[in-house]
């Protein structure tokens, strides 16, 4: 386990603006997973298309003033669910804090997200390589929790052409990427099969965001 392995308060340092906290969701992650059920029931998990016409494997949800979604008419951030043309449901306070917290030991101490991208991994799904650019202002960092299985997550460079490092991320590992590291492109390996004493044969990724 994650936090045999690291000290309770250990952070890794990736590169400038990118930091994980590894275990630092650990102690709330029943609770948090308590909170993502309570929205994903009201704003459920959906495969999205991309604007090309393909189906992502991951599941997507939202929950904050502002959701990511993503169609034929292209990437973006919108106030209501097109499922069913209601608001997403409220960002957990707890995850709002656990996310500005984590920001904070990473030198991003007025991190307000608006958004937070909710993302379900079955085995075998994978993310492929990106940025995420579809937020308003760069110098505000992103916030990832992991919870279920774990992933190996794919570091890259800020050209599509750089070789990614591969980084494994476990249940209650935190995330903060920021600052020089912001438009670093990256994604996740397709998920190997097994079983979470949690969550089951899932992962879930919650990415927090400024996005307006
Ligand atoms: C995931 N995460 O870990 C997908 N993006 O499932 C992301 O795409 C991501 O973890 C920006 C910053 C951190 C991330
Ligand atoms: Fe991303």
């Amino acid at each position: 386990m994650t936090a045999d392995l690291f000290p309770p308060d250990s952070e890794l340092s990736l590169a400038p603006g990118a930091l994980l906290l590894p275990g630092l969701a650990l102690d709330q992650a029943g609770v948090l997973l308590d909170a993502v059920n309570a929205v994903t029931a009201a704003a459920a998990l959906r495969q999205l298309h991309t604007p090309g016409g393909q189906l992502m494997q991951v599941a997507m949800s939202n929950c904050g003033d502002l959701g990511w979604v993503s169609d034929a008419r292209g990437y973006r951030y919108q106030a209501h669910d097109p499922l069913t043309g209601r608001a997403w449901p409220t960002m957990p306070a707890l995850i709002k804090q656990l996310a500005a917290a984590a920001a904070q030991r990473a030198g991003f101490a007025d991190f307000d997200p608006d958004a937070c991208l909710i993302n379900r991994y079955l085995p075998g799904n994978r993310l492929s390589l990106h940025q995420d650019r579809d937020e308003q202002d760069y110098s505000q960092p992103i916030v990832s929790i992991s919870l279920g299985l774990p992933a190996v997550f794919l570091f890259g460079g800020l050209t599509r052409a750089d070789k990614p490092a591969r980084l494994t991320l476990q249940h209650g590992d935190v995330l903060v990427w920021g600052g020089p590291s912001r438009l670093r492109f990256h994604g996740v390996q397709p998920l190997a099969a097994g079983e979470h004493p949690l969550l089951g044969a899932c992962r879930i990724n919650l990415t927090l965001r400024r996005a307006n």
